[in-house]
């Protein structure tokens, strides 16, 4: 058990490090740390250790590649549709709306293509060219009319993987995947494969040039590429080196000469053979359904955005009368800042925003279920913290009764308005829209919010903003003299 416990200490002390760092970029002393301390600082990294430890893991079953039928299909395109209707009535200024019901037009067309699109795909060299060739001159291809081939640029080139999204941007769209690999699976191709098999796509592994490996090496590469992938593989030689024959007379003599063998593909195109008997017209609804769904996420993208533009100043506006309010009333228990931060109306106001009524019974829940979350997360207390050394450190000798309170308040509004909008902005856009609180999912969003706005520089210029908006002038001057002093 010692192992078990000596991870969240390691962790801890990453977390650590890392807050170290931060602060050695502000200009002010380590010493001015004060309470924001080592103990709290570990304790949040402890805490998102275990918090991602006890996450849990996707599904493997998720994986399967199960093709879709026309009638799923259609509703994917419909929910599109539906998002670029919404679009339209909040951003009615958006560019290319045109655009967009023109691509959802196309994918109605598309759901009656003949032509299957098969992808060829994988790292630099593996064959990608040659087996295309191949197959296109085969006789396997004359029965198969309808299936065109199609070669990516290769894959894997570079360290970062920006090339690699636009080829894998393009493998979406086509009904088949060859994913060709010239050995045993790297990391990356195996990573590359499980991605293409969620997203629904049709893959089949190729384990090319097996004419480089000894007949039993062969058999027990695809053995454990078959164990591990629990997919389609099969093994190819698309042009396999040529080998030297050698031929003894009946006089003694004897005859060499270099022999280019037939390329493999039998594997290859019985395999094809079998899928597109099976899968037939599903494959182009499929990838229908896919566009759809790409196209979806974009439209929701815009409509995220523009909503997120009209969200920001509401936030704002209740952010600073959670400040007033707790400045002018500096109860110093922690959970009043908690609920006195999340205003009931700001739910609503936002809810609005993202087209999910609230009544304000239902918001006042809401408000009160975040407030829970936050004291239980251990939020308010380190918010607190934060804020009353960042003030230590501005050299504010005197801290103005409720100055704390009421930028902590603040502050806790602006983690529980960004972390709604982001929860509402995973919410699928439907026609009628519950209002029924994911809590684990809210829980995950306030962490994350909170942590994205907990770097020391963000919340020393959150801090002087509190000041600036609850200080009178005249103290302000005082803390400009002060810091020129301590400066
Ligand atoms: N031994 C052997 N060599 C092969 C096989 N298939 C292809 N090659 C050779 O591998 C080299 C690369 O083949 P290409 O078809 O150009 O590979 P590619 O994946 O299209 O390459 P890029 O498009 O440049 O990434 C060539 O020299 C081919 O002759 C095979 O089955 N066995
Ligand atoms: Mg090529």
């Amino acid at each position: 058990m010692v192992v078990k416990l000596e991870r969240p200490i390691l962790v801890g002390g990453l977390g650590l490090s890392f807050s170290l760092w931060v602060l050695q970029s502000w200009h002010h002393s380590i010493v001015q740390l004060g309470e924001f301390g080592l103990l709290s600082i570990l304790t949040v990294g402890g805490g998102l250790w275990l918090w991602q430890q006890n996450r849990p893991k996707a599904p493997l079953e998720q994986l399967d590649c199960t093709p879709v039928d026309r009638a799923t299909a259609e509703n994917a395109i419909a929910k599109t549709e539906l998002v670029i209707n919404q679009l339209q009535k909040e951003a009615e200024s958006y560019p290319t709306i045109e655009q967009l019901r023109e691509q959802i037009a196309q994918l109605l067309l598309e759901l009656d293509r003949q032509e299957i699109k098969l992808v060829v795909t994988g790292g630099k060299s593996v064959g990608k060219s040659t087996l295309i060739e191949v197959l296109e001159s085969s006789s396997w291809q004359k029965k198969q009319p309808k299936v065109k081939f199609q070669e990516t640029a290769p894959l894997f080139r570079e360290a970062s993987d920006k090339s690699d999204g636009s080829v894998l941007a393009e493998v979406k769209k086509s009904d088949v995947v060859l994913f060709l690999i010239g050995g045993d699976l790297t990391d990356t191709e195996f990573q590359t494969v499980q991605q293409l098999k969620a997203a629904n796509q049709t893959t089949i592994l190729v384990f090319n040039k097996q004419d480089q490996y000894l007949a039993d090496e062969r058999a027990s590469v695809l053995l454990s590429l078959q164990q591990r992938m629990q997919c389609n593989v099969v093994a190819t030689a698309a042009s396999p080196i040529p080998i030297k024959v050698r031929k003894h007379e009946v006089d003694g003599s004897v005859q060499e000469w270099m022999e280019q063998p037939a390329p493999e593909i039998q594997q290859l195109t019985q395999q094809l053979n079998e899928v597109l008997v099976q899968q037939g017209q599903k494959l182009v609804w499929t990838t229908t359904m896919r566009k759809a769904l790409t196209l979806k996420a974009e439209a929701k993208n815009w409509l995220n955005k523009t909503r997120c533009d009209r969200a920001t100043p509401i936030i704002e506006q209740y952010q600073w009368i959670a400040a007033a309010t707790a400045f002018a009333n500096p109860v110093p228990a922690l959970d009043v800042l908690a609920t006195a931060a999340i205003n009931a109306q700001m739910v609503i106001d936002l809810g609005n925003i993202y087209q999910q009524k609230f009544s304000l019974e239902q918001a006042q829940t809401v408000a009160g279920t975040m407030g829970g979350l936050m004291l239980k997360l251990g939020l308010v207390e380190l918010s607190t913290k934060a804020v009353s050394s960042v003030l230590k450190s501005n050299a504010i000798t005197f801290v103005a009764g409720g100055l704390v309170q009421g930028v902590s308040a603040a502050y806790l509004t602006r983690v529980a308005g960004l972390s709604l909008v982001e929860y509402f902005a995973q919410q699928e856009i439907a026609l009628d829209s519950g209002s029924t609180l994911n809590l684990d999912k809210l829980r995950q969003t306030l962490q994350k919010v909170f942590q994205q706005n907990q770097q020391m520089a963000f919340l020393q210029g959150f801090v002087k903003q509190g000041i600036k908006y609850l200080l009178p002038q005249t103290q302000q001057v005082e803390i400009v003299a002060a810091e020129k002093v301590s400066g």
